[in-house]
């Protein structure tokens, strides 16, 4: 956005104030990630970390003042010391308030016409992997289709539409879900779920109706990344791991009720955390692991019972464009659990392999999650 909006509009700020400024078309609100692609191409030849040392800087020339004036500082000082998707939801906010014109690049790359969501939430929420469900000798996993509210179960190693299967209606209203473990030792994976009124319910597996669900905890709004962990202190008692909203405080809860009498704070600093995905045993003690992403999109693999910031490992960058992580367990059959992912900007869901969960070594399995 070499000539500023800003600057043009200091300039005939009194002009268009007499003119009424009606002329002014209804600027796009939004517009995909491959819109933005395009007009970084021609900004900044696409380099998203690019710096020449003027007022403009990252893929997509972002002045200094509109990115503080816009607050893009709550990401990083300037522009291009921002992830891609931190620099597009703040040129977004230029797009909403100043239209396409505040990119000179913008022509021809349909910025003035796409309404697209860039990073959309995905089709699919809640995804919990719940171990093999339905004795086919493969890992099932649960997930909600957002707009119906329905609760289907998919089959590994790839669940791919041709396998899932509706096992129940409702579910719209539960913010969060998570594998506990067999809490009633029937043989089948147990979840409970958060509900929006902050009512927390266990449902006994394979079918997890609502006719069998019990209620066993209120106030859990407070509660943000509810994660089931299994046993980790070995009390004999499956474990679950949330993060307070208000403190960023991690505790863990003890089953089979996870009342707020059994919990023991064994962390701070979570609320930076936007997901947490528990991925199975990755050095081996037998204990369970879990992975956690930052706004800024770092990956960070933690080991149990206490995951410890101190013993923590980045493992990967870019992570702020996926959503939806979940350990399914070991459905390749590699050395540790596996790790499931979907991309918001594609609706694509992939399969990393620990204990790096590295995106090169990623699988694209399904689509239009
Ligand atoms: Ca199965
Ligand atoms: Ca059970
Ligand atoms: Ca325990
Ligand atoms: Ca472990």
């Amino acid at each position: 956005m070499r000539r500023s909006r800003n600057v043009i509009r200091a300039a005939v700020a009194a002009a268009l104030l007499t003119l009424g400024a009606a002329a002014a078309p209804a600027p796009a609100s939004a517009a995909s990630v491959s819109t933005w692609d395009k007009v970084a191409r021609c900004e900044s030849s696409g380099n998203w970390s690019i710096n020449t040392g003027t007022q403009y800087t990252g893929g997509l020339q972002i002045s200094n003042y509109n990115w503080q004036h816009y607050g893009g500082t709550d990401y990083a000082p300037h522009a291009y010391q921002a992830t891609k998707k931190q620099q597009i939801l703040i040129a977004e906010k230029i797009l909403a308030d100043q239209g396409a014109g505040a990119w000179t690049c913008s022509p021809g790359t349909g910025l003035a016409t796409d309404t697209a969501d860039p990073y959309p939430l995905p089709r699919m929420a809640n995804l919990t992997g719940v171990g093999d469900q339905n004795k086919d000798g493969k890992p099932d996993l649960l997930a909600v289709k957002r707009s119906t509210g329905v609760l289907y179960r998919y089959s590994g190693p790839d669940f791919s539409g041709d396998t899932r299967v509706e096992v129940g209606t409702g579910w719209s209203s539960m913010t969060g879900i998570t594998a506990v473990g067999d809490l009633n030792e029937d043989g089948a994976t147990d979840i409970v779920a958060t509900r929006s009124d902050g009512k927390l319910f266990l449902y006994p597996g394979p079918d997890y109706r609502g006719e069998s669900r019990v209620e066993i905890g209120t106030g859990w709004t407070s509660m943000a990344n509810v994660t089931g962990v299994g046993d980790v202190d070995k009390d004999g008692k499956p474990d679950l791991l949330a993060v307070k909203r208000s403190t960023g405080v991690l505790y863990r809860y003890s089953g089979p009720d996870f009342s707020g009498d059994t919990r023991v704070q064994i962390g701070t600093g979570w609320d930076a955390m936007t997901d947490i995905a528990a991925v199975g045993d990755q050095n081996g003690d037998g204990v369970t692991d879990i992975v956690a992403v930052d706004g800024s999109g770092k990956l960070y693999r933690y080991f149990g019972p206490d995951y410890k910031g101190t013993d923590r490992k980045q493992i990967g960058t870019g992570w702020d464009v996926m959503a939806e992580l979940v350990g399914p367990g070991n459905v390749t059959g590699s050395a540790t659990p596996d790790l499931l992912a979907v991309d918001m900007v594609s609706g694509v869901l992939y399969r990393y392999t620990g204990p790096d969960f590295s995106g090169p070594a990623r699988t694209g399995i399904g689509t239009g999650w």
